[in-house]
């Protein structure tokens, strides 16, 4: 499992909005993003982190290193 640490998430519709934006990326599966945590969790098959992290800024948060 790989994890990111995601700064900006208040609600549940946030983490869904997480969630699917982390999900249309191919070679990442098994995403489950936690509120409480401000962190998503998935697997990832040879994607570039760096992709990841735009994915999630493109869509108004703030991914950590
Ligand atoms: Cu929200």
């Amino acid at each position: 499992m790989d994890s990111l640490k995601i700064k900006g998430m208040s609600c549940q519709h946030c983490v869904k909005s997480v969630q699917e934006a982390l999900e249309k990326i191919t070679g990442i599966s098994q995403v489950s993003v936690s509120l409480d945590d401000g962190e998503a969790l998935f697997e990832n098959s040879g994607v570039n982190r760096e992709d990841i992290r735009n994915a999630i800024h493109t869509i108004g948060f703030e991914p950590e290193e």
